[in-house]
């Protein structure tokens, strides 16, 4: 939910979502440690001793101008069902990291399932960027394939990413800043929108 804060900014929350080891606590990392243009306040992460996200990690980045984007991970290991559907709570836009390994298919389906679910009414409504990532791996799983059994064939901008190498994950996260801001202060810009990312995404997977 758009609010404005005591000071009179405008906060964004975007959560990354996906399943545990899919690269989202990286991608944080990378946009902290690389991305130019942006103020940037502390990140914060609370892991385990493997380092797997046992909260959450938080990044608020600052625009020129009164806007601020709150992002936040999950974490996804299953037993964390609580802690996920408290984070996503509110989101204005929502990353929907995917692992292109062919081990984490089942769990990125999980995944995707849960957050069905959990937006219930709401999803459609809210933004969804999908990032397809580690897709260096050598037998990364094909493009198409991972968004067939995902049924993520809808109205979602899909990138491609390299989260260890930084490929990729500013675009995804600028889409996911647009589309937050579209969607909550121009509500009927972006169903126009959705209606041609849904057709975009279609053609890609052939559909
Ligand atoms: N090969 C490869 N490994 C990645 C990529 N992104 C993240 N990883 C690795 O995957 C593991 C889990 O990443 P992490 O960001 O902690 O996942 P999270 O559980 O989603 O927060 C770490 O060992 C990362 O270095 C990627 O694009 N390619
Ligand atoms: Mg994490």
């Amino acid at each position: 939910m758009v609010f404005k804060d005591k000071y009179g900014h405008y906060r964004f929350k975007i959560v990354l979502y996906g399943p545990s080891l899919s690269g989202k606590t990286t991608m944080l990392k990378i946009l902290y440690n690389k991305i130019r243009g942006l103020k940037k306040g502390r990140l914060r992460m609370v892991a385990d001793q493997s380092g797997r996200t046992i909260f959450f990690d938080y990044l608020p980045l600052k625009t020129s101008g009164n806007i601020f984007f709150d992002l936040y991970t999950v974490p996804g290991q299953r037993r964390h069902k609580t802690q996920r559907r408290l984070i996503l709570k509110g989101a204005d836009s929502v990353v929907f990291v995917a692992d292109s390994d062919p081990e984490a298919l089942e769990e990125n389906i999980y995944s995707i399932q849960e957050l069905r679910t959990f937006l219930g009414n709401e999803w459609g409504e809210i933004p969804i960027v999908v990032a397809l990532n580690k897709r260096d791996l050598p037998d990364a799983l094909p493009e198409v394939m991972m968004l067939r059994v995902m049924r993520l064939d809808g109205p979602y901008p899909v990138f491609k990413t390299v989260a260890i190498e930084g490929l990729g994950v500013k675009r995804v996260f600028q889409e996911a800043c647009r589309l937050a801001v579209l969607a909550r202060i121009f509500p009927e810009a972006f169903r126009r929108e959705i209606k041609i990312l849904a057709r975009e995404t279609r053609r890609k997977l052939g559909l």
